[in-house]
This record gives C-alpha cells, structure tokens and sequence, in this order.
C-alpha cells in the first residue's frame, strides 16, 4: 500500500504578508513517517513548502504518485489550504483516503471533519502509534476502525473515538524519518551553518500560558526523552545528514537542569562541531546551564516575555518575574550566545500605554532579536474559549489565524488598525534602535 504524505505549501498563506517562507523540516510530518513506515507501507513525502510547489502541481503530482491514501499535517491558519488539497486530490480521485493531522486537528477534530467532507479521518493527539494502527486498518479494508485517537464520518454523522493516551517513555518514539525530506532545502532563517533541521528533545510544557496551543496536544506535563536517546539521534543527523545546526523546538529546552547538561556535556565530549538555537524562560536558566549550552555551542537562546505590564503578564499567567528579565538577558550574552524574545501586541487589557512601554522594554532590554505577534486565540487555548465567551472572534476564516498584520479577534482597549499599525512600528523602531547602537559601537571601538 501506497502512502503520500503533504507538508502544505504555507507560503500561499504568508506571501501576501510579505514573510519569509518556512523552509523548515516539518518535524512532527516526520515523526509520523517514521512511525508509517514501521507498518510496511510505501512512504512517501512531498514538502510543498519547501519545494514551492503551487497547489495544481502538488495536486497533479499526487495524482501521478497514485497513492492509496494521503496525510496532510495543519496548524491552523493551513487548515483552508489543507482542506482544499484534500478536496482537489479526492475531486480527480475519490477512492485515496484522505487523513489530517496536526496542531490544528489536535484542538479541533469534530469541527475539521465537520468543516471539509472530504477528509476521510482525522489523527487527533501524539500521532504515532494512533497513524500506525489506522494504516493497518486501512489495509485491512476496515471502514469504522475502533482506534483510538481517530474521527471520521459514518453517512452525515461524526464519529470521535476516544483521546489517546500519551506515550508513556518517549524514548521509545522512532527517530524522524529524515531520509524522506528534502534535507538540503531546509535553511535556518539566521543563517548560521548549514546543513540544517530540527530536532525535539521533550515534549509537553508545565506551564500555562492562555495564548498557548502545546497543551491541546500534549497536555499539561512534561516527558522528556533522555539525554542519550537524544544524543543517538544527534550522531545520526550528523554522521548520515552532515547536519551542522540544530533548533530545537522544545516548548522550553533548558527545563530539567542536570538532562540539559547531559545533553550538551555529550555533544561537546564527541565534538561534533555543531551549533544549535533552542528555547529558555526566564525561570529555567542559570549559569551552569548557560556554561554547558556554550561549550556545546549553543548560538541562541530564545524567551517569551510577551509583555512589559505586570498586570497583562498576570492575565495571560505567563508567570515570570519582569525584574529578572534584563540581568538574565545580560548573562546569557556574557556567555556568547544570542538572546531572541518575543512580545505579543493586543493583549487582553492591553492599551497603548501597555503596548507602548512593551516595545520600548524590547529595545530597551538587549534582546538582539525580537519578535512582536498579534494577539490571535488559536483553537483549544484559554483564550479562545475568552474570545468566544466575549463574542469577539471576527473571523471564522482560519488563514487569518498567523499573529502577522491581520486581528482575529480583539480583547485590547486600541483598535484593529491601530493594532497592525503597531506591529509595523515595532518592528521598524526596534531595527532603528539597533542600527544606531550598532553604529555608536564601531564608533566607539574605531
Ligand atoms: C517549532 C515550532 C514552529 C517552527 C517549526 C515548525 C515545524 N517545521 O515543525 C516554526 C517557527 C516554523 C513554527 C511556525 C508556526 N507555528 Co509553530 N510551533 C512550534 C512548536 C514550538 C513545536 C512544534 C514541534 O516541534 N512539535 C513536535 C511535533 C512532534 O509535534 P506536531 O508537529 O504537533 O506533530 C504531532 C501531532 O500533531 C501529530 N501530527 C502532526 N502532523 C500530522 C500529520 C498526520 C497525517 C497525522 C496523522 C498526525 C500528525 O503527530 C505528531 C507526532 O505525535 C509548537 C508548540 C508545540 N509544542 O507543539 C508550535 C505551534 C505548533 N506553532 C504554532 C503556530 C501558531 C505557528 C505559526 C502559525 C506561527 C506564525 N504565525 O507564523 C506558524 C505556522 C507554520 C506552518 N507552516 O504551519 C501553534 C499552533 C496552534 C495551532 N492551533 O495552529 C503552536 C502549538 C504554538 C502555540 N504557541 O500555540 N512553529
Ligand atoms: S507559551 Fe511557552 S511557557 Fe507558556 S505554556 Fe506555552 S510553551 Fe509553556
């Protein structure tokens, strides 16, 4: 049996916003190769992004490929382009069977089916072993698969089996099936060295930020792979891919002190010479960890900060201490590495006041990059069910869904435009702050 499976073409979705494309491995589509071709299928993979293929050559090489089913992995604002594939592959060829997995479906499974009738399943939850178990029925010819973690359709009615439980020890999970991207068409945005991919060492955050999608799929608790199945995975990368750097995409890398240490103590001992970005909060780093992720060569450690108003960060219970902000940002570049953070503009209760004092806490704060997003309540989060409660959700249009230039639904006190207007601004005063302070060192180093 014959599988495809589809990384979306997003750039459809972000090129009027002027973004860069994501150029990235889609690394949980990789997980569920590796776990599909476990069962004996044929697996294949077209990352469409990555390729730049537009929607009618991805749909006529499906078509070429003639697959006997087809998984399209989705967050939210590429659920309409997912939808659509799955609608235009099943149009020229309604016996392949159509499956979506993925953030999105992991927050909204019933309303996905409900929303494109030609998805034929929905994978809902830590996909592994719930995707290898529907293969085998699939193969079996078996039409209402008593799996669960799975939905489908029987006539006009939706049927949702039950929610899965999560894989207890992790390390068991098969490595991403790596040999099946593009690898060589995966770019850090930061140009650092290349060959390059992503890689998970834990999976699931403690913590519970509003904004967050992660808990729709992995709940609230952590489990984190140990530090040598992850190094067994950095050899092969390295020694079969040349890969060279490495972001690991954790909610937040540095939890769990000693297994951080392990790792990078293990990646400097077999001097593999790579470099690597992960994720940080305020509160899970110190100067052993900072120590450990330098030598490894750790370039980049990125923070979510949010906001610059204690009272926002107590609404959106981000829970970190804003003092501690700046001295930890000035230690983590004592140690040579980069400090990314993040902000999002539109908050609950945010005014311009509020919004004011967080862009001008970013430039003030040392961050060599920042990201600023729009407020937007993905699916399954506290502050969708907010949104809904407080009627504000504008748009039932998913591709509105992407932090960038557009207002999903707004809980501030300042309006959409002015909201968009500040996300522009933002961007623009934080690069002309940087300008001038990189200006003023040459100046003072010549
Ligand atoms: C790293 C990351 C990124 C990276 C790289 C993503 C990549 N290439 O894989 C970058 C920076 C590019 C990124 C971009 C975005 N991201 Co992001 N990202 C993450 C993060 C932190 C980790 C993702 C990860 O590694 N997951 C590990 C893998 C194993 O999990 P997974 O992909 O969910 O896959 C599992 C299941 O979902 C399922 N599954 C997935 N696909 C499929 C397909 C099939 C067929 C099946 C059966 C099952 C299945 O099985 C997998 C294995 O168990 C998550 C938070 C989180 N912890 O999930 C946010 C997260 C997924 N991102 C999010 C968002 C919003 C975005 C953006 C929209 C942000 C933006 N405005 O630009 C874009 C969208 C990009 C896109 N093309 O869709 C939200 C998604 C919420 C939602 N409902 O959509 C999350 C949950 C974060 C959040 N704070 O809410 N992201
Ligand atoms: S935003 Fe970060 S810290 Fe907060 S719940 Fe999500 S992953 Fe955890």
């Amino acid at each position: 049996m014959k599988l495809l499976l589809i990384h979306p073409p997003s750039s459809e979705v972000y090129d009027k916003f002027k973004r860069k494309s994501i150029d990235r491995l889609p690394i949980g589509l990789a997980y569920i190769a590796a776990a599909a071709e476990n069962t004996g299928w044929d697996v294949e993979v077209i990352d469409a992004e990555a390729e730049k293929l537009a929607l009618p050559e991805l749909v006529s090489r499906v078509n070429n490929r003639k697959p006997d089913a087809i998984g399209i992995t989705c967050t939210t604002p590429l659920f309409p382009i997912s939808s659509k594939i799955a609608s235009l592959v099943k149009g020229e060829n309604p016996d392949i069977v159509t499956i979506l997995g993925g953030p999105h479906i992991n927050a909204l499974p019933s309303e996905s089916l409900r929303d494109c009738a030609d998805i034929d399943f929905v994978v809902f939850g830590e996909g592994e072993q719930t995707f290898a178990e529907l293969l085998e029925s699939i193969s079996k010819g078996i039409t209402k698969p008593a799996i669960s973690g799975i939905g489908y359709r029987q006539g006009s009615k939706i049927i949702l089996n039950s929610h899965r439980n999560l894989i207890r020890n992790i390390d068991s999970i098969p490595f991403p099936a790596r040999h099946k991207f593009p690898l060589e068409k995966y770019h850090d945005p930061d140009r650092y060295n290349e060959p390059y991919t992503l890689m998970v060492s834990s999976r699931g955050c403690p913590y519970n930020c509003i904004f967050c999608g992660s808990s729709a799929t992995w709940g609230r608790k952590v489990r984190f792979r140990s530090a040598d199945n992850v190094l067994d995975e950095i050899d092969i990368v390295v020694n079969q891919h040349g890969i060279r750097n490495i972001t690991f995409c954790d909610d937040t890398f540095t939890l769990g002190k000693k297994r951080v240490i392990d790792i990078c103590s293990g990646i400097a001992e077999r001097g593999y010479n790579l470099e690597f970005l992960c994720s940080s909060r305020i509160n899970t780093i110190d100067e052993n960890r900072l120590e450990a992720l330098a030598k490894a060569g750790c370039k980049e450690l990125s923070f979510g900060i949010e906001s610059a108003d204690e009272d926002i960060l107590h609404i959106l219970r981000k829970n970190i201490d804003l003092q501690k902000v700046i001295p930890i940002f000035e230690m983590v570049k004592r140690f040579g590495i980069r400090v990314h953070s993040s902000y999002i503009l539109g908050n609950p209760g945010d005014t311009r006041e509020t919004i004011e004092k967080t862009i001008e806490f970013a430039i003030e704060s040392g961050t060599d990059a920042a990201q600023f997003s729009i407020m937007t309540p993905y699916p399954g989060t506290p502050l969708w069910n907010l949104a809904r409660m407080e009627g504000a959700l504008k748009s039932n249009e998913y591709s509105d869904y992407k932090w960038y230039y557009s207002v999903v639904a707004n809980l501030s006190e300042v309006s959409d435009q002015e909201l968009i207007d500040y996300q522009r601004e933002a961007y623009n005063r934080f690069e002309r702050a940087k300008q001038v302070k990189n200006y003023r060192e040459t100046q003072v180093a010549e």
